[in-house]
This record gives structure tokens, C-alpha cells and sequence, in this order.
């Protein structure tokens, strides 16, 4: 199996010829047969069929690279992910799989407080190397923007670690992270019983570690064994103070009304909604705000209501996917996987599945400028080893991806 191959578009100018190219920019796939694309600093330049290319761009077409009729699709964007983590939960897997609930193992203590624990005592060091590997096999499935939470940490100072750590991440590879604050993600021991004090708290963190350059959204889990709408409302109204947008872990496990939530306040993004109520999907709509999907969780916890794909549907709510890779619910690290199970357990088309990987995503995380070709759009692009459009959902693991292009994110002070 021949290494994934990667190339910088970040400077100078280049072009791709002989493309199949999905575009994802319209209706259906955008697929442009017969296809080029050209990219200058960073940014696509021209993008069509290469018999239209125009003047200014045919020098470059000697030194053009030949995609040999590979079909090539935007980078992939896994838009919600817990990756920076310390423990392991392998042994809440195998308890599990005996038909110990998920809710069960959290209120004995394990599930998300073991893993803070463990978070806790770990170095930035040690968060940093154990978050490479699993970052790496997300790239090595044609990731080329990530989205990274805090929420194992649940103390300013291990909050700040987790959010510093991401962003180490990002430079060590060349990788745009985004960081998402999820101090509102558990209750931690020491606040037993006072989630209203903790919450307090963590209205005072958000502007200190904004002012740091941590946080590019704020997201919180509503949920019984999360934290309550009233909770939620005064970290979101927080964060609309600082001027940063907010996305939900909303009616996972039960109907709180998370999505009309969300919704409120023109958040980004309602995430799991496997409860969702056909009120909260239409406040969606109405907001303009982002579904995700995320059938990891859901096949991991062996869950059994379905999200509302026909009313999200119906009502337009853009639907993206993501791996939600953390290692209680979704220890998940291939985004394509998590197409594939989009598809079969959620009905999803592959079409819709690509889209949810790639502009979709992109919405829920606010980023306007990638996950379609389109000229003006960020320069990364992948190359596939596949003949089909629905091969990139259809192959469960696997290696089809043949190149990654994309522009290397910037090395800065850690
Ligand atoms: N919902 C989830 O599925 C994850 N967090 C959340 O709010 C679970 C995280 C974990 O179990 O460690
Ligand atoms: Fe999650």
C-alpha cells in the first residue's frame, strides 16, 4: 500500500490537471470531469474544466500536476472531536459490552471524570505525544482542518493546558485546529453537588483564556448528566459577551430542548440531537445553525432513537459529521469511517455523507473560507485512489487516499 503523499499549496502557485473534480460547490456532487484546478498562496485560484482554463494560468500547465483522472474532492473537516486526552477507557468498553450503561459507569464516578483524572495529572508533554498518533491517523484519512475541545480538565489551569496542548498540536503538524472551550462538559468532584458554583467559575475562565488566543467557539453538554438549559444559557450569554460563537452537545440521551437552545442563541452548531424535538429542528432551520451528526457515539453506546434526518431534511438544516473521537462514547479515528456509519445507520447518502465532511463541517465551525473547490477558498484538496464518488463512503478503512494537498498552517509561538 503505497504511503499517503503530501504537498504544501501554502506558497507560490501550482496546478492539477486531468481531475475529477467534486466539488461540492452546487448541487449533487459539482463534479467537473475532465477538471483542473489552480492555487496561488494558499488560496484556489481557478477551478473548471481544463479546456477553459484561462490565459493567464496556461504557463503553469506544463509543470502541471496529472491527476490521472483520480477523482479529487475538498480536504476533510472533522468539525467535532475530543482528541487531547490522558487514561484510557478500554476496560468502561469491555463493561459495556457486558450491558453496563454509559450512564451507569458515569455515576459511579468513571466514564468522563476518570478520564479527567487522568487528564489532570498529565503533563502538556504528555497530552501532546498521546494526541499525535490518533491526530495523525485522522490526517492519514484526508483530514485537513480539525476541531479540538477542552473538557477533560475542568480546572482553569487544566482547561488552559488542554486548549494550549491543541494548538501545539496544530503547528506540530502542520494542521489548522480549531480549540472549542467544553469546561462545561462534566461535573468535577470537588463541585458535588454545586453545578451552579461551578458554572460561575467557568464564566470567569472563558475571558482568560480568550484573552490567550484559546478559544475560536464555546460549547457545553446539556444533558441529565451534563449540565442544565438555565447552566447553559449563562455560559452561552458569556460567551456572547466576548463575542464567541457557541455550539451544543444537545439532546443526546434525552429532550431538553437543546437545539431550540442552540438556536436562541445563533449558536453554530447542535451536535449528537438523537433527541431533538421537531421545534428545536425548526428554530435550526430558522437560525441558520448546523446539524452534526455523530454515529460513532451512536453506535458506541449501542444507542437506539435515531436522529431526525427526515425532519433535518425537510426543514434544510445543513447535516455534517464528524468522528466525535473520545475515548468513552466515540473512540472513533478515521472521518471516512464515520461517513460509512452516516450512511448505513443514519441513511445518510454518500453525497450528503461527503458534504458533511466537508462544507457542512465547515459551516458548524464558522469557517467561510474552505470545504468546497471553489476559487477564493482555502487550497486543500485531496486525491483519490477510487473510481466512484460513493467509493468514499462505500470502503470501510482502507487506504484510497492517493494525496493530500492543503495549506500548511503557519508555525507560531506555542
Ligand atoms: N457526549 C459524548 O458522547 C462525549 N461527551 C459528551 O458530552 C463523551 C465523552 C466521554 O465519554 O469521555
Ligand atoms: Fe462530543
Amino acid at each position: 500500500m503505497n504511503p499517503v503523499q503530501f504537498l504544501s499549496t501554502q506558497h507560490g502557485q501550482g496546478m492539477l490537471k486531468r481531475a475529477r473534480l467534486l466539488t461540492l460547490d452546487g448541487p449533487q456532487w459539482g463534479l467537473i470531469e475532465h477538471g483542473a484546478l489552480v492555487w496561488e498562496n494558499g488560496l484556489l485560484a481557478w477551478v473548471g474544466r481544463e479546456r477553459d482554463l484561462p490565459v493567464r494560468w496556461q504557463p503553469l500547465h506544463h509543470t502541471a500536476i496529472d491527476a490521472r483522472d483520480m477523482l479529487v474532492t475538498p480536504g476533510l473537516i472533522d468539525c467535532h472531536t475530543h482528541l487531547i486526552f490522558a487514561g484510557s477507557r478500554a476496560g468502561e468498553f469491555e463493561r459495556r459490552l457486558q450491558g453496563v450503561s454509559y450512564q451507569t459507569i458515569a455515576g459511579e464516578g468513571g466514564g468522563i471524570l476518570a478520564t479527567v483524572h487522568a487528564t489532570r495529572e498529565a503533563s502538556e508533554e504528555h497530552l501532546l505525544a498521546s494526541a499525535l498518533p490518533r491526530a495523525r491517523a485522522l490526517l492519514a484519512d484526508g483530514v485537513t482542518t480539525l476541531e479540538i475541545k477542552s473538557g477533560y480538565g475542568l480546572r482553569f489551569e487544566d482547561e488552559r493546558k488542554m486548549l494550549r496542548t491543541a494548538r501545539r498540536l496544530g503547528r506540530e503538524l502542520g494542521l489548522d485546529v480549531r480549540l472549542t472551550c467544553l469546561a462545561a462538559h462534566a461535573l468535577p468532584e470537588e463541585f458535588a453537588g454545586r453545578a451552579d458554583a461551578y458554572i460561575d467559575e467557568v464564566c470567569r475562565w472563558l475571558p482568560r483564556l480568550a484573552k490567550e488566543g484559546l478559544v475560536d467557539a464555546v460549547d457545553a453538554f446539556c444533558e441529565g448528566i451534563g449540565f442544565n438549559p438555565a447552566q447553559v444559557r449563562r455560559v452561552f450569554a458569556t460567551a456572547g459577551r466576548l463575542g464567541l460563537p457557541v455550539k451544543l452537545h444537545a439532546d443526546q440521551l434525552s429532550d431538553l430542548g437543546g437545539a431550540k437552545l442552540l438556536a436562541d442563541y445563533q449558536g453554530l452548531s447542535a451536535d449528537h440531537i438523537e433527541y431533538s424535538n421537531a421545534d428545536g429542528i425548526r428554530a435550526m432551520a430558522a437560525s441558520g445553525a448546523t446539524a452534526v451528526l455523530l454515529p460513532g457515539a451512536f453506535l458506541c453506546l449501542h444507542a437506539d432513537r435515531l436522529p431526525p434526518i427526515a425532519e433535518l431534511r425537510q426543514q434544510g438544516v445543513p447535516m455534517a459529521v464528524a468522528t466525535d473521537c473520545n475515548p468513552g462514547s466515540s473512540p472513533l479515528l478515521s472521518l471516512r469511517l464515520a461517513m460509512s456509519l452516516a450512511c448505513t445507520l443514519f441513511q445518510l447518502t454518500p453525497e450528503e455523507a461527503l458534504r458533511g465532511v466537508t462544507e457542512h463541517a465547515a459551516r458548524a465551525l464558522g469557517c467561510t473560507d474552505r470545504g468546497r473547490l471553489r476559487a477564493g477558498l482555502r487550497a486543500d484538496f485531496l486525491l483519490w485512489n477510487v473510481a466512484e464518488p460513493a467509493e468514499l463512503a462505500y470502503w470501510m478503512a482502507g487506504q484510497p487516499l492517493h494525496t493530500v494537498a492543503r495549506v500548511e498552517a503557519r508555525p507560531g509561538p506555542t
